[in-house]
């Protein structure tokens, strides 16, 4: 086979086990390393340091794992419907309806990068999915997969932005595919008006700092009185940036991945029981779910924050 049929390949192979979209980008230089560094010396990576750590591999991701030559980059799509505005101060961010999300496309990966390797016999591969030091919406778009919106989401053409991204990075020898060049986001801007905490310092520039999603699920301890008053109704994570977008209203379509299957104590979690509940029957009911990254104190934290928010006359 020549890189052009192994790459054919590889993709049939992806969607065999499962993912919705899949493209293949040579490791170059991150065309918006700039970007990076701008965006980490204003402070608006908040408390992920980790991010500060990472920042030479996600500007050169060929130091990631130095013998790769190629990202091969999936979508999975896992949206489940628009949020409701009246479901309460329960608001839970779409990806975290379902089983952790990290638990199933992990074994996903794994599959394709053993496809790639019957491809490509003896070639090395290493899987990522959010967790590690990979710029993942970076490589999506240079793979093809769809543009960087102006809420900073890999936005893809049919399948709108509740997707989430997957990587194996492989030294086998793949042709890789045009990236998306278009910026379809055009003259709007519905995301940048809508996010309740005007975290968007400006387009394609978020503040982590006043971002309900960093401050429900990535940030620990206390909240602060402005916290506080910024997350709202939302309970974990937040999905106004993306509700909004036309390319989801217009584009999304519920997934039928039964692994994604939404389940009714994530979707719509008892803040009150939550509030009550010890080490133990937390992780009884949450240990295999995404609330197990902010753990028991910080969904305390979110539950105490939201059903004040939600009394609060006005
Ligand atoms: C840190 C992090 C966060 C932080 C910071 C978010 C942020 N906007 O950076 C917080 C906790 C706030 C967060 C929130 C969310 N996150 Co998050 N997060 C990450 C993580 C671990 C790193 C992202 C990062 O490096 N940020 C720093 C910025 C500067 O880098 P970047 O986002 O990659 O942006 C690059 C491009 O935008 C490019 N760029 C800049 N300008 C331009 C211009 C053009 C024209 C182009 C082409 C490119 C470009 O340069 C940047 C640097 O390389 C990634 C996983 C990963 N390993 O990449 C997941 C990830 C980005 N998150 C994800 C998700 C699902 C979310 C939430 C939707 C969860 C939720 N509902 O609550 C929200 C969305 C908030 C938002 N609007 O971004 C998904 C996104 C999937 C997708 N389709 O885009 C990822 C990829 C995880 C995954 N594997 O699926 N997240
Ligand atoms: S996730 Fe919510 S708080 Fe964060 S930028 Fe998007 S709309 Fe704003
Ligand atoms: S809401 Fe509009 S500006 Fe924002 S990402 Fe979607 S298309 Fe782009």
């Amino acid at each position: 086979m020549n890189p052009v049929e192994r790459s054919v390949a590889v993709k049939r192979r992806a969607t065999d086990v499962g993912f919705d979209a899949v493209g293949v980008t040579a490791l170059e230089r991150n065309a918006h390393a700039a970007e990076l560094d701008r965006w980490l010396a204003a402070g608006h990576a908040a408390t992920m340091t980790y991010l500060h750590r990472q920042a030479e591999k996600r500007k050169q991701p060929s130091r990631i794992l130095p013998q790769a030559r190629v990202a091969v980059v999936t979508l999975t799509n896992y949206f489940h419907g628009r949020h409701l505005p009246d479901t309460g101060p329960a608001g839970v961010a779409q990806y975290a309806w379902s089983a952790d999300y990290h638990r199933v496309l992990h074994p996903r990966l794994a599959r394709l990068a053993a496809a790639i390797r019957d491809i490509a016999p003896g070639a090395a591969t290493r899987c990522y999915a959010d967790a590690g030091p990979v710029p993942e919406r970076e490589l999506a778009q240079r793979a093809g997969l769809g543009w960087i919106g102006k809420n900073m989401m890999l936005i893809h053409p049919a399948l709108g932005s509740f997707t989430f991204i997957g990587v194996v990075l492989t030294d086998a020898d793949l042709a890789p595919d045009q990236p998306f060049e278009a910026d379809r986001c055009g003259t709007c801007r519905r995301c940048l008006d809508a996010c309740p905490t005007d975290a968007f310092a400006a387009p394609r520039e978020l503040d982590a700092r006043r971002c309900i999603a960093y401050l429900t699920i990535e940030k620990r301890g206390d909240f602060t009185a402005a916290e506080r008053a910024m997350v709202g109704e939302w309970a974990f994570g937040c999905d106004v940036c993306q509700d909004v977008c036309p390319w989801n209203v217009k584009f999304a379509r519920p997934a039928t991945d039964p692994a994604l299957a939404p389940r009714p104590e994530l979707r719509t979690p008892d803040l009150a029981a939550l509030l009550a509940a010890d080490e133990a029957e937390f992780r009884r009911r949450y240990a295999d779910s995404p609330f197990a990254r902010p753990g028991a104190a910080g969904m305390r934290r979110n539950a105490a924050a939201a059903l004040a928010n939600h009394a609060r006359p006005g």
